[in-house]
C-alpha cells in the first residue's frame, strides 16, 4: 500500500486572485506530490508502518525507525499538512465562521478579529519555512501556534504546541513567492478571502469527537 494525493477539490485558478493558478499548480503537482513520493520511498521497507493511516504516522513520528525518521517527519508531515491545507480553502470562501466554531473562537480569543490577528501573527513571525495552525487541545479548547518545516501540532514529542490541527496556513515561500515575492504579509492577508470555514467547523467537530 502507498500514500496518494487526494484530488484537489477545485481548479488551479479557482482561488485567484488571492492564490494564483501557477502557484497552486506547482504547489500541488510538484511540492505535495514530492512529499508523497518521498514518504512512500522512506517507508518502503517498513510495511507495518506503511499500512497505517497518515494521521497515525504523523502522531507517532518519533517511534518511526531512526534511519527514516527524519524523512518521514518531513515528507509525512508534508503530505498530512498539504492535504489539510487544500481542504480548508475554497473559491468564494472567507468571511467569518459561524455556530460552534465561532463560539469556540470567541471563548478562546475574545473575538474573531483578535483570533485573526493572532493567527496572522503566528504565520508572519515564523522564521523561514513553516506553518501557522489553529488546533484543538485535548480538553477541547482552541489554540494558535506555528511550527517549523513540515512539523505540526499532532507530532508527539516534536510539537511545541500539541493538539489536533483543524486549520493550517502554509507560509513556506513556495506557497506565495511567484505572486507576492518577499511580501508574506500580503499573502497572509489575502488568504483570509479563501478560508473554507464550513470545513474548519467540520474539522473542529471531528476533533472534539
Ligand atoms: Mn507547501
Amino acid at each position: 500500500m502507498s500514500y496518494t494525493q487526494q484530488p484537489l477539490p477545485y481548479a488551479y485558478d479557482a482561488l485567484e486572485p488571492y492564490v494564483d493558478a501557477k502557484t497552486m499548480e506547482v504547489h500541488y503537482t510538484k511540492h505535495h506530490a514530492a512529499y508523497v513520493a518521498n514518504l512512500n520511498a522512506a517507508l518502503e521497507k517498513y510495511h507495518d508502518w506503511a499500512a497505517k493511516p497518515i494521521e497515525e504516522i504523523v502522531r507517532q513520528v518519533m517511534q518511526i525507525p531512526e534511519d527514516v525518521r527524519m524523512a518521514v517527519r518531513n515528507h509525512g508531515g508534508g503530505h498530512f499538512n498539504h492535504s489539510l491545507f487544500w481542504e480548508v480553502m475554497k473559491p468564494g470562501g472567507g468571511g467569518e465562521p459561524t455556530g460552534e466554531l465561532l463560539a469556540a473562537v470567541n471563548k478562546e480569543f475574545g473575538s474573531f478579529a483578535q483570533f485573526k490577528e493572532k493567527f496572522s501573527e503566528a504565520g508572519m513571525k515564523r522564521f523561514g519555512s513553516g506553518w501557522a495552525w489553529l488546533s484543538v487541545k485535548p480538553d477541547g479548547s482552541l489554540c494558535v501556534c506555528s511550527s517549523p518545516n513540515q512539523d505540526n501540532p499532532m507530532m508527539e514529542g516534536v510539537a511545541e504546541c500539541s493538539g489536533k490541527p483543524v486549520m493550517g496556513l502554509d507560509v513556506w515561500e513556495h506557497a506565495y513567492y511567484l505572486k507576492y515575492q518577499n511580501r508574506r504579509n500580503e499573502y497572509v492577508e489575502a488568504w483570509w478571502n479563501v478560508v473554507n470555514w464550513e470545513k474548519v467547523a467540520e474539522n473542529l467537530k471531528k476533533a472534539r469527537g
